[in-house]
């Protein structure tokens, strides 16, 4: 057989994608025939004029052998050193596990390969009398392994067991499932996830909780959901009487109570008034802070309260004054020293205070009356003649101090 129609043939016989591939042998078949003239000129006439049919000239070897980038699951972009040829190259064949594609430049961007597996690679050029240059040396690269895209199965439908907790029977997975996420039926909201095939750490307190479940594997697939289960009301169980009374804190704002237990749910906390048995505050905390200055006595009981609404006996009742008890101590003896022109500077040591003083008022002894306001320990006033007066600290409760003795000031 001509050693040319048994390229073609071979060629045929590997699955050769490209039409051109095909043409370009016949072409190289015709090229010594009477009719290849016509032929090649009618069909591969370039605008360069670059057909030449007297070449009988390879190109040249590729000048480097294939590079394999941007190595995905399913594509590359392989790239090589270009070919030189006395007329001109018309085009490289790129052979590919020994199937051959057909670029026009120096690169060729591979799709649909298979993931994870290793490919061979080399190419050789052709120019445009179709001479095949001699080939390259092989490269070899590998497709990496495909992404886990196949969701898990559904998981069991779940089933809530005496104790509460929710259980399922597990899903499968291609890869692995990594976790379950546990969903609210009606707000599709998530309420929580389990590595394991139970769930017990969830707080709910609607009275019409439905719920579904997802498996999810490791690359982030959800399977479809369960269907949908009623999460039954079977807490009947008061939560235990708050731990110790009622204290309040020095602050003279927060009630502090001890904690309280429950068989199911998480806990809250009501604060009631004692005389009128109304809840006057609630807390998550077995604590409450009262966000006012004004100073009251109110008698107050707290109960906790779980996620079911069943409500624990009270505390005691106990009365607190809220807002800041304690008024700040006296101010220190007053100081004076006249300035000129009936200024007269005053100062005193400062006072203390639970919480903090917040400035001084200075009197005049004869009327009572304040006559002045100051945030720090020393103020000046105005007066000519002999003045009498004395000094009382406030805190930010507005409790005001004892007042320090009558200073008597003689006129200038
Ligand atoms: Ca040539
Ligand atoms: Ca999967
Ligand atoms: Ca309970
Ligand atoms: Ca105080």
């Amino acid at each position: 057989m001509n050693g040319l129609w048994a390229d073609v043939l071979s060629r045929r016989g590997s699955n050769v994608g490209s039409l051109l591939s095909v043409v370009m042998c016949v072409m190289r078949l015709l090229r010594n025939s009477a009719l290849a003239g016509v032929l090649l000129t009618a069909t591969f006439a370039s605008p360069a004029g670059a057909m030449e049919i007297d070449d009988n000239e390879r190109p040249s070897v590729p000048s480097s052998r294939v590079v394999a980038t941007n190595v995905g699951a399913t594509t590359v972009t392989l790239d090589w050193g270009e070919s030189t040829d006395n007329v001109g190259v018309q085009f490289y064949e790129v052979i590919v596990n020994g199937t051959i594609d057909i670029s026009p430049t120096n690169t060729r961007t591979l799709e649909g390969l298979r993931p994870d597996t290793t490919y061979e690679v080399y190419v050789r050029a052709v120019d445009t009398s179709f001479n095949v240059g001699f080939r390259t040396g092989i490269t070899r690269f590998t497709t990496q392994t495909a992404p886990d895209a196949e969701r898990p199965s559904i998981p069991g439908r779940p089933f809530v067991g005496d104790d509460g907790v929710i259980n399922w029977a597990p899903s499968t997975d291609n890869v692995a499932v990594v976790r379950y996420r546990l969903f609210d039926f009606d707000t599709n909201e998530e309420l929580g996830e389990s590595t394991s095939t139970s769930f017990t750490d969830f707080d709910v307190n609607s009275a019409d909780f439905r719920f579904y479940v997802k498996a999810e594997d490791a690359a982030g697939n959800l399977s479809f959901r369960t269907g949908w289960v009623d999460y039954p009301l079977v807490d009947n169980e008061r939560p235990s009487v708050p731990s110790s009374g009622i204290k309040l804190d020095s602050n003279g704002r927060t009630l502090r109570w001890g904690a309280s237990t429950d068989n199911r749910s998480l806990i809250r906390y009501a604060l009631y008034d004692a005389d009128t048995n109304r809840a006057i505050a609630s807390s998550d905390e077995p604590s409450y802070t009262f966000d006012r200055d004004v100073q009251e006595t109110i008698r107050v009981y707290v109960r906790a309260i779980d996620g079911q609404g069943n409500l624990s006996f009270r505390t005691g009742i106990k009365e607190v004054r809220i807002g800041d008890p304690d008024r700040p101590s006296i101010p220190g003896a007053i100081s004076y020293n006249r300035i000129g022109f009936g200024l007269i500077e005053l100062s005193w040591a400062p006072s203390t205070d639970n919480i903090g003083v917040i400035g001084y008022r200075v009197y005049n002894a004869d009327t009572g009356e304040a006559i002045d306001a100051t945030v720090t320990t020393s103020i000046d006033i105005l007066s000519e003649g002999p003045i009498s007066i004395y000094v009382k600290a406030f805190d930010s409760a507005g409790n005001l101090s004892y007042r320090t003795g009558i200073r008597n000031i003689p006129g200038s």
